[in-house]
């Protein structure tokens, strides 16, 4: 009998994560391979890689320095114990991803998801005020609106309703700032919104509340994507770290999404031109083909735990998998790719084209504000009769049907195609696009 033949084809026990089961297992949307740009499905359609997957595969599909690396791999250290040994090419990766980022944030903690790199984060923070004799800073500030991943810090500085209202209460001490979204003013921006850097006093309003030396750290996405795509206003992250000084608060950004050239500068930090205290990354790290984080410290929280007798573990964390040989190979491979064909700076020429095509959209049916920066869009529509999401996730169906994959959060449709994209993919994405939304109610 052939493989095919054999394959199970019940669809029951797999729980699927963040997804409609019942409404997916009665009509299922099954990928086979991809390439470059492209997915096909199992039944022989291509469809359009509008946001690199899930927002990681930014070298786009099947890249041959990353498969090769990952082969060789396998057959020469498969496994190596992460904890009181080493090997290479995590030393090696470390080395190579400092060199990418600017200012102080030389040294390198990793994990296997920005999940884990948020919650590694957030344990840094609060450790390292503990070792500076300055244990009472134990609060942790999230912002409305924001996405950390789903474990129980990230969710607990997470905004997002939805994603924690079934799980407790949560982690203690935790509180937001406002998020930056709605101000009438901003719609249809271009690049950042011009109104609403003041927003980013409203942690003054929780220091005043809390006491400021209560306080470990703020965490925030540079651009809040899982959110809804929801972009800084000018001014308003430098303003965040600002007060962050004043208060001897430490500045986590969550560059999950960000990081690995989505802007178009290897990281928001130099984007923004603003340095936080720690950074986390995942994703883009490994072009999305093996699960692997990064959370990137600052030399100085780094070197206040370098004390103690030379034998004591500095920081009781981490993981089985942390600097994983085969994570490490596939995010040399990445970063090989990366460099070779220039795509962490590669979003910074596309952006104006993208920009165009994406805003050349207002004014169709349902389209109430259209938001870019660097390679990365959205277009939101109002919500339909059936209630808030349901038009989002009729234009998401609608659209792979079409050919062409994207996310939704609610009514908001996100982009963020691989960096590898050309004039003609963004020509494609924005005429299907264009065609799904007339034809959507
Ligand atoms: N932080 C940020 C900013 C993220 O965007 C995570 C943490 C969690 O990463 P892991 O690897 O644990 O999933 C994320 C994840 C979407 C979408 O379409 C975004 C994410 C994941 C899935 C879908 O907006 N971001």
């Amino acid at each position: 009998m052939d493989r095919e033949a054999q394959k199970p084809n019940d669809l029951e026990a797999y729980w699927m994560p963040f997804t409609g089961n019942r409404q997916f297992k009665a009509n299922p949307r099954l990928f086979a391979s991809a390439d470059g740009m492209y997915f096909k499905t199992t039944d022989g359609r291509e469809v359009l890689d509008g946001v690199s997957a899930m927002w990681c595969c930014n070298a786009g599909h099947n890249r041959p320095r990353i498969v090769e690396a990952i082969r060789k791999q396998a057959g020469e250290l498969d496994y190596s114990p992460a904890f009181q040994m080493g090997h290479h090419k995590a030393f090696e990766l470390a080395n190579r991803l400092v060199a990418l980022m600017p200012g102080n944030l030389n040294h390198v903690f990793f994990t296997n998801s920005g999940s884990e790199s948020v919650e590694t984060a957030l344990k840094m923070a609060i450790a390292y005020h503990r070792v500076k004799g300055d244990g009472a800073r134990v609060r942790l500030i999230g912002r409305e609106k924001g996405y950390h991943g789903v474990n129980f810090g990230g969710m607990s500085v997470g905004g997002m309703v939805a994603n924690r209202k079934m799980f407790g209460t949560l982690v203690a001490g935790v509180d937001h700032i406002r998020h930056s979204h709605g101000d009438p003013r901003n719609v249809f921006s271009r690049g950042e919104p011009e109104h609403g850097a003041e927003l980013a006093d409203d942690l003054e309003r929780l220091c005043a509340l809390h006491d400021p030396s209560t306080i470990a750290a703020v965490i925030v996405e540079p651009v809040q994507g899982s959110g809804g795509v929801i972009l800084p206003p000018r001014g308003y992250l430098a303003r965040l770290r600002e007060i962050c000084n004043k208060h001897g608060i430490l500045l986590i950004f969550d560059e999950v999404i960000t990081g690995f050239g989505r802007l178009g500068t290897p990281f928001a930090v130099e984007y923004f031109g603003v340095e936080p205290d720690l950074v986390t990354t995942a994703k883009g790290l490994t072009n999305g083909v093996i699960p692997m984080g990064a959370v990137f410290a600052q030399a100085k929280i780094y070197e206040a735990f370098m004390h103690g007798p030379p034998n004591a573990i500095e920081l009781f964390h981490g993981y089985t998998y942390s600097g994983n040989p085969m994570a490490c190979a596939a995010a040399l491979g990445t970063l090989d790719t990366y460099e070779e064909e220039g795509l962490l700076t590669r979003a910074a020429s596309l952006a104006k084209y993208w920009e165009d095509g994406l805003h050349s959209l207002r004014g169709h049916p349902h389209v109430i504000d259209i938001r870019n920066l660097g390679f990365i869009g959205a277009v939101e529509l109002a919500a339909g009769p059936g209630g808030p999401a349901q038009r989002g996730f009729s234009a998401y169906v609608k659209l792979f049907e079409a050919g062409l994959l994207c996310r939704t959060t609610g009514d908001t449709i996100a982009f963020a195609p691989p960096l590898i994209a050309e004039h003609k993919h963004i020509d494609q994405l924005v005429d299907i696009l264009g065609k799904v939304i007339k034809s959507i109610d």
